[in-house]
């Protein structure tokens, strides 16, 4: 964590450079379908890569709840600049934080925290989504190394990636999370091929793609934590998963932001019945309602990231923080649509790719429903625990 004098300077710095570099970048991401090379490096000069790498380790060293104000200030601009410091500052980069060796964090997360590399988590796969446990992908083992066979699905950042954390099934005698260990695999090992990146509905600019991994030879010393952490990798994924449903809410709190104020800004220059629109009622309305909504999820991302920092965990809150803010942003972003009229369903206004790029929140990092199921889990669990 770093003091309060010194993050609210990087803040502010934050939202100078959201304002004055990445919003005016926005169209030329989305039509080049790509971050442009002088704000990567402007970003890594930023120490943004390293927000959540601690600072023994060449990152900033923030908190959870220092991570998440400044991500939501990151996501007042296009959601595709945080995908790519996104998987550095968390599911990529967490694993070997959380419960990596010391040799694996002095040879990764260094690189990780400047940008000089680029860390991917590969746990989806074609028929494995939600039901993350169940996995297929194989490391068979031979002798002091493992065999790695199988395809993993919407990696983001692949294409990018100098590391993959890749879960894969290391005892095939057991079908569930227990056969299942988290490898630090170097992208440029034999065997791996990265597929050309998806198209999306939004969020462009950020790349996923297929990575297919044909024998790809590794050592156990690979195994994040060390060989004596085999077969307990499915842990280490559902921990990493936990933070990144605080970092996930966050985004979605900076994008309905920018999506409302987009939204008071048209209403009160578009003017229809003699006045500006922002003058009628049911307008008022839907601006009131996003209002209120997203002062709530704000203040529960915030009292998430807090409870966190305190005990180290926070499962039931970080779904429901996950759950609630990216419901949230998506009736925010049709609102906000919905306000601009037919001119929100034109690609010149920012709404239509706002909304686009938003609808991505309620997926990622577990679906609404896995959220749902996590919370209903948890409140049995310490409601019996309490009985
Ligand atoms: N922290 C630490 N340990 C956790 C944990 C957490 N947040 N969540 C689960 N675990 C542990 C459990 O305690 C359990 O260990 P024990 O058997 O020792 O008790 C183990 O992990 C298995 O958990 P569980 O029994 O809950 O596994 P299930 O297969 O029933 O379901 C869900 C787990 C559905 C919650 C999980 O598969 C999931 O999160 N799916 C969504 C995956 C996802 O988000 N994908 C997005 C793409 S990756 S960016």
């Amino acid at each position: 964590m770093v003091d309060d004098d010194t993050f609210e300077q990087l803040l502010t710095t934050v939202e100078r450079f959201v304002r004055e570099r990445l919003i005016p970048a926005e169209p030329r991401v989305e039509e080049e379908d790509d971050i442009p090379e002088d704000i990567v490096r402007e970003m890594g000069e930023m120490g943004l890569f390293g927000l959540s790498i601690p600072e023994a380790h060449g990152g900033l060293g923030l908190s959870t709840l220092q991570e998440s104000r400044l991500v939501e200030a990151l996501c007042y601009a296009s959601v595709s600049f945080r995908s790519l410091i996104g998987t550095n500052v968390g599911i990529g980069s967490q694993g070997i934080v959380m419960d990596g060796t010391e040799a694996q964090k002095a040879t990764y997360l260094p690189r990780l925290a400047t940008g000089e590399m680029i860390a991917s988590f590969a746990l989806t796969e074609p028929d494995i989504g939600s039901d993350a446990a169940h996995l297929k992908t194989a490391a068979r083992r031979d002798g002091g190394d493992f065999i790695l066979n199988g395809t993993k699905r919407y990696i983001t950042n692949a294409v990018r990636a100098g590391v993959f954390t890749v879960f894969a099934r290391t005892d095939p005698a057991r079908d569930g999370g227990d056969g299942v260990s988290a490898f630090l695999l170097p992208a440029d090992t034999p065997g791996i091929t990265v597929a050309k990146p998806d198209r999306k509905l939004g969020q462009r600019g950020t790349k996923t793609s297929d990575v297919i991994f044909d024998d790809v030879r590794l050592p156990e010393s690979a195994i994040i934590g060390g060989p004596g952490n085999e077969n307990r990798g499915f842990r280490t994924a559902m921990k990493v998963l936990d933070r990144g449903r605080v970092h996930v809410a966050s985004i979605a709190i900076g994008t309905a932001q920018r999506m409302l104020d987009v939204a008071t800004a048209y209403a009160l220059e578009r003017r229809q019945f003699g006045v500006a629109i922002a003058e009628h009622q049911f307008v008022q309305g839907m601006l009131a309602e996003s209002q209120a909504e997203l002062l709530a999820a704000r203040h529960l991302v915030r009292a998430t990231a807090a409870t966190y920092d305190r005990d180290g965990q926070a499962i039931l809150m970080a779904s429901s923080s996950k759950l609630f803010a990216s419901e949230m942003a998506f009736r925010v972003a049709d609102r906000a649509l919905q306000i601009h009229g037919g001119a929100g369903y034109m690609a010149e206004y920012p709404i239509e790719r706002l909304f686009r790029d938003s609808r991505l929140l309620r997926i990622y990092e577990g679906t609404s429903q896995i959220q749902q199921v996590i919370i209903a889990r948890r409140m049995v669990k310490e409601f019996t625990g309490r009985a």
